[in-house]
């Protein structure tokens, strides 16, 4: 039997790099998506050492028009996306709504929301077409709750949430598995983009206690994504031991 495929994007860091391997590890071929060529190509190396094939894409999530011609570069073998993996996101600043910079709240919305909508349209068409397919949306805990200073980053992946769900209602007649998977704190370049290059505020987020991994959420990943057909594994709240809620964590420090 063909090798399946699985196309994680933002895989060129953090938790797509991770989900990326551990799927090839389960013996999907890849297609791993993201905007820095360099990091995606460096990927392909690790992938081809887990013995499947892989392609990159190379596109920025908020761009309509580059999302569909991406699309149309895929040979036809690589076309039927079995498993999608909609990981693409960061968080962009931390301000209080008063004094927020509104290309932060353009850039969350346009990747986190608008990013996963236009990718999941030129996959879902096929998923239909042969009713079956799986659908991973990474929410957050800040779409689960509101936590002091996250006010858009929140409402971004509350609108994941709700978007997993409505997927999940609409995927439905088709036999498509739609899941949502929502981390507390991971250890990523998350806080570095969303801190804007700033390495000591960004390792403060994950001192005094110990974060999340991205291998914690690609293995986690990989299991639901596992289950057998009739398994749906529709929402998962991931935490580190030390974090109780969104914004409580104890810290040792
Ligand atoms: P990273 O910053 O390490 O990775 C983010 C990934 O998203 C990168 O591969 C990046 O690729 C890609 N990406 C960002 N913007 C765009 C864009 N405009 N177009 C295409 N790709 C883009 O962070 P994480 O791995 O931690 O984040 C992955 C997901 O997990 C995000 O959705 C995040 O919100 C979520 N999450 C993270 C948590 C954490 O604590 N780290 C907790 C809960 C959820 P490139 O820059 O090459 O485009
Ligand atoms: C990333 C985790 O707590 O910074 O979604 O929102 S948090």
């Amino acid at each position: 039997m063909e090798k399946k495929i699985a196309m994680v994007t933002g895989a060129s860091s953090g938790i797509g790099w991770a989900t990326a391997l551990s799927l090839a590890q389960l013996g999907y071929n890849i297609i791993a998506t993201g905007r820095r060529y360099k990091r995606l190509q460096e990927l392909q190396i690790e992938l081809n050492k887990e013995g499947v094939d892989s392609l990159s894409l190379t596109f920025d999530v908020r761009d309509k028009e580059a999302v569909k011609d991406a699309f149309a570069t895929l040979p036809d073998a690589w076309k039927k996306v079995d498993v999608l993996i909609n990981n693409a996101g960061n968080a962009h600043g931390m301000d209080p709504i008063q004094s927020g910079n509104p290309d932060d709240w353009d850039a969350m919305m346009d990747i986190n929301v608008k990013g996963l909508l236009y990718v999941s349209n030129e996959v879902i068409p096929e998923m239909v077409k042969r009713n079956t397919g799986t659908i991973v949306n990474i929410g957050s805990i800040a779409g689960k709750e509101v936590y002091p200073l996250g006010n858009v980053y929140c409402a971004s992946k509350h609108a994941v949430d709700a978007l997993t769900k409505g997927m999940r209602i609409d995927l439905n007649p088709h036999g498509i598995r739609v899941m949502g998977i929502h981390p507390g704190l991971v250890e990523t370049e998350f806080s570095l983009v969303r801190f804007k290059g700033d390495e000591g505020r960004s390792r403060s987020v994950y001192t005094g206690y110990q974060a999340l991994t991205a291998e914690d959420i690609a293995e986690t990943i990989a299991f639901a994504v596992s289950r057998p057909a009739h398994v749906v594994l529709a929402d998962i709240v991931i935490l580190p031991t030390a974090q109780a809620t969104a914004a409580m964590v104890k810290k040792n420090l």
